[in-house]
């Protein structure tokens, strides 16, 4: 058994006799109450399913195994010479809540190269696809086509005993982490630059790995890359990309298909593809005001515009925070130090002086500040990748890293199929009246 697997082991199945006794003995204390603006409201802050790898404070933002992006920038092992965390750092603390040390995040390094092979099908079947097929699209239509490498669909057709599916969904997860960049490089080269391919470069780290695929060898985009990766990788369980693989994997579907669904649900615009509509939102813009210098009162009359026409401001508002993301915040870290002549990012500085003022005042945003997704598309242009029909797949690729960890716990501790409640507006009004 590999070190990781063997520690997921031991940890796992702690927790799991704690929590078989505490449904047994605890089951019917209540945590929480449900009301109807809730139910009426996507079913916001109803406490539903148990995640172990992140949680998320409406104020403070998320914590990862109960540490902060800024604790992590300090904890987590780093390639030498560079400031940003390793993701595959992430990946481990993740999935067996401890800080890992320098040898044990190049051993996770190695181990995804060594899995990282894609089936000639999946290139058959992305060749197959129009260019005008989303990114996303693909992105989605390639990791459901590579389920044919499931190790847990083969084992459950074999008849896999229930104690062992938390083996074979972590084998299914580390190889699809592996594979992933490599899928999504293709996509983007595809599409963006001719189909002119970049074989993998096995020497480096997997966020190193993935930027020298895309075709960027600029060491800073290759910092930037770690960051980015390590700080979309999860949001807790209740957003919609991570809440559709928990629903999908609840049906003991493989992670090929319950990844695939989480990513169909990261392409809505008011969840991951917020990124490319952010960048677009400050192209327009700039092509609306007629310059790339705006003043903030020129981009406070855009934003007001936008607004009076019916459209949010893409990158601001969240569900759940209430404060500026520290996501957002890690990356104005990031631009403060790496980038000092752009002027898409000085706008995404002006846009967080100016909207949330603006916002405030429509007196119904539950939270006028800027998310993950306001700032990520103006470095990535810095850096030359401006195909902003690209971003929400490196977000994908992130979110992987958190979603199936945490399904690996879910398997493991044998969480039942996903079945709430539903009633009718008829219901509901009998209800109300009666109450
Ligand atoms: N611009 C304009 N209006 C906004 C707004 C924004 N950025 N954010 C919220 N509102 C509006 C809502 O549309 C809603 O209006 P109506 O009552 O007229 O329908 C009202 O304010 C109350 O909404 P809320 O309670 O503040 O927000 P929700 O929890 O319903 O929605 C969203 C949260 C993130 C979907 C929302 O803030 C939004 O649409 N933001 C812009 C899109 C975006 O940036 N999405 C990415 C979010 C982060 C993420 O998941 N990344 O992947």
């Amino acid at each position: 058994m590999d070190p990781l697997k063997k520690k997921f082991f031991e940890k796992s199945q702690t927790l799991l006799k704690e929590l078989k006794t505490l449904r047994k003995e605890k089951g019917d204390v209540k945590i929480g109450e449900v009301n109807l603006g809730q139910v009426l409201a996507g079913m916001r802050g109803v406490k539903s399913m148990v995640w172990e790898t992140s949680e998320l404070d409406p104020i403070e933002g998320i914590k990862f195994r109960g540490y902060s992006i800024p604790q992590l920038r300090e904890l987590l092992p780093h390639k030498k010479g560079d400031r940003q965390p390793l993701p595959e750092g992430l990946f481990w603390l993740m999935l067996v809540d401890e800080i890992p040390t320098q040898e044990q995040v190049d051993w996770l390094s190695d181990e995804w190269e060594k899995r990282a092979e894609i089936p000639a099908h999946t290139f058959d079947i992305l060749e197959s696809m129009p260019l005008t097929a989303h990114p996303m699209t693909q992105f989605c239509i390639a990791i459901l086509s590579l389920q044919t490498e499931s190790i847990f669909a083969k084992k459950y057709a074999e008849g896999m005993s229930k104690d062992d599916y938390w083996d074979a969904s972590y084998e299914d997860s580390m190889n699809l982490i592996a594979k992933l960049p490599r899928i999504a490089a293709y996509i983007y080269r595809r599409n963006f630059h001719d189909g002119k391919h970049i074989e993998p470069d096995l020497t480096l780290d997997w966020a190193a790995n993935f930027a020298h695929m895309l075709g960027f060898e600029n060491q800073d985009f290759k910092r930037l890359m770690r960051l980015y990766l390590t700080i979309h990788a999860d949001h807790e369980g209740g957003n919609a990309s991570a809440h559709t693989v928990h629903l999908i994997n609840s049906t003991l579907s493989d992670v090929y298909y319950s990844f695939a669904g989480g990513m169909s649900s990261l392409a809505g615009p008011l969840h991951g593809l917020a990124n490319q509509e952010v960048i677009k939102f400050i192209f327009e813009l700039i092509e609306d005001i007629g310059t790339s210098k705006p003043t903030k009162e020129q981009i406070a009359e855009f934003v007001k515009k936008t607004i009076a026409e019916g459209k949010v401001i893409p990158g601001y508002g969240h569900a759940v925070l209430r404060e500026p993301d520290p996501r957002f915040i890690a990356q104005k870290v990031f631009a403060e130090h790496y980038i000092t002549d752009s002027d898409h990012v000085q706008i995404v500085w002006d846009l967080f002086e100016v909207v949330p003022p603006i916002l405030a005042d429509l007196g119904k945003v539950a939270n006028p500040w800027p998310n993950v997704d306001a700032h990520s598309g103006a470095i990535l242009v810095h850096y030359g990748l401006k195909e902003y029909q690209f971003y929400t797949v490196i977000f994908g690729v992130s979110r992987a890293l958190g979603v199936l960890a945490a399904t690996t716990w879910s398997r493991a501790l044998g969480f039942s199929l996903e079945r709430p409640k539903s009633v009718t507006s008829e219901w509901i009004k009998k209800f109300v009246n009666k109450a």
